[in-house]
């Protein structure tokens, strides 16, 4: 797990110190099965005085009942906060409103100041994989920047001009040295913040069929046409779902490691459940 911080991560996080300079708003991206896990510990740095916005992406795939509730304890801190899928565009008028309220709130302080006039500069950022550049595209009503279904797609910072007043900034996604937490490894692994080679499938899947049955138990149960998955522990279902998958090595023997793959990208689809994997802060207020 030693290269889950690879040197481009690093030099992410510096361009992201260099590039706040001329920056008006922040707009960070949680990913909405893990609110807490994919925040970054030095945002309120980062921000500093500037206006923030909180979008919880991929909202699709987390438990409907939870995000409102995660949305209700951010919002007591962050009154810009809002859900989205990032791919559909589902949710993201909200988001596009509150960059033109708070731009709208900028341009009225560079006019009293007697300041020339420019558009208003909003920075995304957030974890690897998360939509961000989905986020940006969405905002601009067109394909500026790239997407994938892995971390590290965006490499360099690029502007992206939204219209409204408004320049967006979409940069690479930044993970922090978190080697310390494994719970926060395992779920920055199963959601995709991590890119796949770092980690063994098998473990990793292992795990989250646990959490799963715990968590999403009928779902899980449908999509594996099983009666009851509580019984069963994680490496049980992992050598289940490599039998019915095929996932078979010499001698008939399940391949573990492949089928943790089928059993990763099955729950990125959302094929598994919608499913929040961070609990609900204590007393309902976010940290
Ligand atoms: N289901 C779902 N998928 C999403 C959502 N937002 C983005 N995606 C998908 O997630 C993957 C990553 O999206 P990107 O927009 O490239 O993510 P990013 O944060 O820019 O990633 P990096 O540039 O690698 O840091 C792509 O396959 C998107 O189609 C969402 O809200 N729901
Ligand atoms: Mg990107």
């Amino acid at each position: 797990m030693l290269s889950w911080f690879p040197g481009h991560m690093a030099k992410a996080r510096q361009a992201i110190k260099r590039s706040l300079a001329g920056i008006d708003v922040v707009v960070e991206v949680l990913d909405a099965r893990i609110p807490d896990t994919s925040r970054n510990p030095e945002i309120a740095w980062i921000v500093g005085e500037r206006a923030k916005i909180v979008v919880l992406a991929k909202e699709d795939l987390a438990s409907p009942d939870e995000t409102r509730k995660w949305l209700a304890a951010l919002r007591a801190r962050e009154p810009f906060c809002y859900a989205v899928n990032a791919e559909t565009g589902e949710g993201v008028e909200a988001v596009v409103e509150a960059c033109s309220s708070v731009a709208g709130q900028i341009m009225l302080r560079l006019a009293s100041r007697g300041r020339r006039m420019r558009p208003v500069r909003a920075m995304v950022i957030g974890i690897p994989n998360v939509g961000k550049s989905s986020l940006v595209n969405r905002i601009a009503g067109r394909r500026s920047a790239k997407t994938g279904a892995r971390p590290g797609i965006t490499r360099g910072k690029q502007w992206i001009t939204v219209g409204r007043g408004i320049d967006l900034l979409d940069t690479p996604g930044v993970l922090w040295p978190r080697a310390d937490d494994p719970a926060a490894m395992f779920k920055l692994a199963a959601t995709g913040a991590i890119s796949d080679e770092t980690f063994d499938p098998a473990d990793v899947a292992e795990h989250l069929l646990d959490v799963l049955r715990e968590r999403a138990p009928d779902a899980l149960a449908s999509r594996l046409k099983l009666e009851d998955v509580r019984a069963v522990g994680g490496r049980e279902l992992l050598e289940l779902v490599g039998r019915k998958r095929g996932c078979l090595g010499p001698g008939g023997v399940v391949d573990l490691s492949r089928a943790g793959v089928v059993v990763l990208s099955d729950f990125r689809k959302g094929l598994l459940g919608r499913v929040t994997l961070d609990p609900l802060p204590q007393g309902g207020e976010a940290t």
